[in-house]
């Protein structure tokens, strides 16, 4: 038996036990390596609350023995008390600047300049990385443990916010590996990725906070927080772009193997960073970016060129604090000014009505805007923007343009606020903002012309049956001259209908028949999207395929049963089992099959085995052998269904180390348990 250790004076502290030191050098190793994982890979193997199992479990030890406790502890994250104010911190190595190339021209020049310097023609290796747009830090680690981490400020000074950057989860607190130098200052970009600014703001708004211009806002917002707690609860991320002071070891010669190393040693890299040679190949790095920037999940204002190699990124030396070896080469801006011209209101395919500003056209980023989203009518009192006002729009990501705000100007007078209407400014049916929520509906339901519009328009959308050629303006005409009034009136169109349509002739009459014609061959997970079921985007329509196998299975699972599908939470249920009451729904499908769509049945389950037949199986906890995915694979393979939660209904649970409440909820509910020697023996048994 072990007494708990006191500190007090006079009382001899027991030593903790070997296994107690054991025990917390294995958890400590184990949660940061899912940390690692989730943070830094993207790529977690063990779910969240197997994570809070383990540590929890290290946070008990530590409080039971608080003098195993180091800073470096997964659980010290969070550690420090609120500060008084921001010490300054003086960098040794000053934190240069960038200079900004603007366009082409400015990239050729930077690199004939870079030629004519080192007095070469051979084509110089660059690194090239997307220009995030954050904040940037600068985080020393001596023998491999964050010891301080302070802000660019001016380049020289900056201020310590150590205990802030502490709580990023994709900043470790300790190096991987072991060949990493006694000191090492790590450089780099700390920013908000959109999602989780999407998400902050939305809850902000929520509750009547500040909300945040622009993620880069929020992130140096977040950064400079006196309490590290408020810090920990906001969703930033990290990239290293560099190294500053290396001492009492080595790093590699350029830029681009440093970066991996820094990847070796556990920090975050940016995925896109890469090098290559020559000016052009720098251009062609800048429009691929430029192409998949709406796409990233991160803003970035632009890419960065750099010297690779180090040797020469000195003979290049720097002017006024930026170097000569490094350049950013900036997109188009993504904000402008104009004016609204006025506020409509447009009803979507739930009926939600949205305000919409009209906006006098202009170039954002290089596209023409002349509309922009103000979300909801709360949103819209918010920035309180009325027709006639100056405003500036923003078009980010492949999002609808929004307005950031309206330009305050002096003795203008300015129109009355827009009121929410009383009815539907479609179908002149009630609308109804139910009690506690943001959005207000139109009640007309399939009475109400623009939602059956809406409803069409998503059914024949690329991700649904991508019927090729019915675009938004057709859609409107067929349902304006009442050809079509539901999706499944599409397959019963003639040639005669079409052709007879203003602007279309014999052939895209015909070239529309024939994508209407091969929409019919579809996925189940594509048709479950197109039917539009609130809530049900293509991630939990391919759940419910995958899971559930068939139509028929879904049409009538219980909502206990759609709960037990891994992301499907209690709201998705609710709206999946309430659409299939709707005998409207149910005859909409079978009419649907009834005109021809089909789809071939999914290749799992044509069993290589059985040894999972029929069962629903539960995963938990980490197998040695093999990912969750691949064991995942196996047991489908061998005819089984995997679920996320355990539930009466569960066959089995395959329990791999660190299980923790499935594994307890299994046995209270009396569910077999596998380990993982017999989950492998299972499946090893049916293949010989
Ligand atoms: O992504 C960035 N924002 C970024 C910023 C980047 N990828 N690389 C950078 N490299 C440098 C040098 C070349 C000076 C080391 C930077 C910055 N600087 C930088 N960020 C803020 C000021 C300078």
């Amino acid at each position: 038996m072990m007494k708990t250790s006191g500190n007090r004076q006079g009382v001899k502290v027991p030593k903790v036990p070997e296994n107690v030191l054991e025990r917390v050098r294995s958890l400590r190793e184990s949660i940061n390596y899912h940390n690692h994982r989730y943070h830094v890979l993207d790529d977690p193997e063990i779910p969240d609350v197997d994570f809070d199992a383990l540590f929890r479990e290290l946070a008990e030890l530590e409080q039971k023995y608080p003098e195993i406790i180091v800073g470096e502890s997964p659980t010290q994250r969070v550690g420090a008390a609120p500060v008084a104010g921001f010490a300054q911190v003086r960098h040794e190595q000053p934190m240069l600047s960038l200079d900004n190339a603007f366009d082409e021209a400015a990239v050729l020049d930077f690199n004939r300049r870079i030629l004519e310097r080192l007095d070469r023609e051979e084509p110089i290796k660059f690194a090239v990385e997307p220009k995030l747009d954050g904040t940037a830090i600068s985080i020393l680690y001596e023998n491999g443990i964050l010891v301080r981490a302070a802000t660019r400020g001016d380049g020289s000074t900056g201020e310590d916010v150590t205990h802030n950057v502490r709580t990023i989860g994709s900043v470790p607190l300790r190096l991987s590996g072991s060949d990493y130098p006694e000191l090492l200052e790590v450089r780099g970009e700390i920013f908000m990725p959109r999602a989780g600014f999407d998400a902050l703001n939305a809850g902000a708004r929520a509750t009547n906070e500040k909300i945040f211009m622009n993620p880069r806002n929020a992130a140096a917002g977040s950064l400079r927080q006196l309490d590290p707690r408020v810090t920990a609860r906001r969703p930033l991320d990290m990239f290293a772009y560099g190294i500053g002071i290396v001492r009492g070891g080595q790093m590699p010669g350029c830029h681009s193997d440093s970066l991996a190393r820094l990847g070796e040693f556990g920090l975050k890299i940016c995925p896109e960073s890469c090098s290559v040679v020559g000016e052009e190949a720098c251009l062609d790095y800048y429009r691929q970016i430029g192409e998949k920037r709406d796409r990233l999940p991160y803003d970035i204002d632009g890419v960065v060129y750099k010297v690779d190699d180090f040797d020469l990124q000195s003979r290049l030396g720097f002017v006024a604090r930026a170097p000569r070896w490094a350049i950013a080469h900036k997109f188009p801006a993504q904000e402008q000014a104009t004016t609204v011209t006025d506020i409509e209101w447009q009803v979507g395919r739930t009926g939600a009505i949205t305000p919409v500003a009209r906006l006098e056209p202009v170039l954002v980023g290089g596209v023409t805007v002349s509309n922009a989203t103000l979300h909801n009518f709360d949103e819209l009192s918010r920035k309180d923007v009325r027709p006639g006002d100056a405003v500036v729009v923003r078009r980010a990501g492949d999002v609808i343009p929004e307005i950031v705000r309206v330009k305050i100007r002096k003795n203008h007078r300015r129109k009355a606020a827009v009121k929410l209407p009383a009815v539907c400014p479609v179908c002149g049916s009630e609308i109804i903002r139910a009690e506690g929520e943001v959005v207000a509906r139109c009640s007309g339901g399939f009475v109400c012309s623009a939602q059956r519009k809406e409803s069409i328009r998503h059914f024949a959308s690329r991700r649904a049956l991508d019927i090729e050629g019915l675009g938004g303006k057709l859609i409107e005409q067929l349902v304006d001259m009442d050809l079509v009034r539901s999706p499944e009136d599409l397959f019963d169109l003639t040639h005669e209908q079409l052709a007879d349509l203003p602007r279309m002739g014999e052939k895209s009459a015909q070239n529309l028949l024939d994508s209407i014609e091969r929409s019919k061959e579809t996925t189940l997970d594509r048709f479950l999207y197109a039917l539009g079921i609130r809530e049900v985007g293509e991630a939990t329509s391919l759940a419910l395929a995958e899971w559930l196998g068939g139509l028929e299975q879904i049409q009538n699972a219980s909502e206990e049963e759609l709960q037990s599908i891994e992301d499907i939470g209690p709201i998705v249920a609710a709206h999946i089992h309430h659409f299939f009451c709707q005998t409207h729904n149910v005859q909409m499908v079978a009419s649907l099959i009834d005109k021809g769509i089909y789809w071939p049945q999914p290749k799992i389950r044509n069993s290589r085995g059985s040894a999972f037949s029929g069962m629903n199986v539960v995963l938990t906890g980490t197998l040695q052998s093999m990912t969750r995915t691949e064991a995942k694979k196996c047991i489908q393979q061998e005819g089984g269904k995997v679920t996320g939660g355990v539930t009466g209904k569960t066959s089995l649970v395959v329990f791999g180390m660190n299980a923790g409440s499935k594994l307890q909820k299994a046995r209270s509910l009396d569910v077999p348990v596998v380990d993982e020697t017999s989950f492998l023996a299972m499946l090893s048994d049916k293949k010989t």
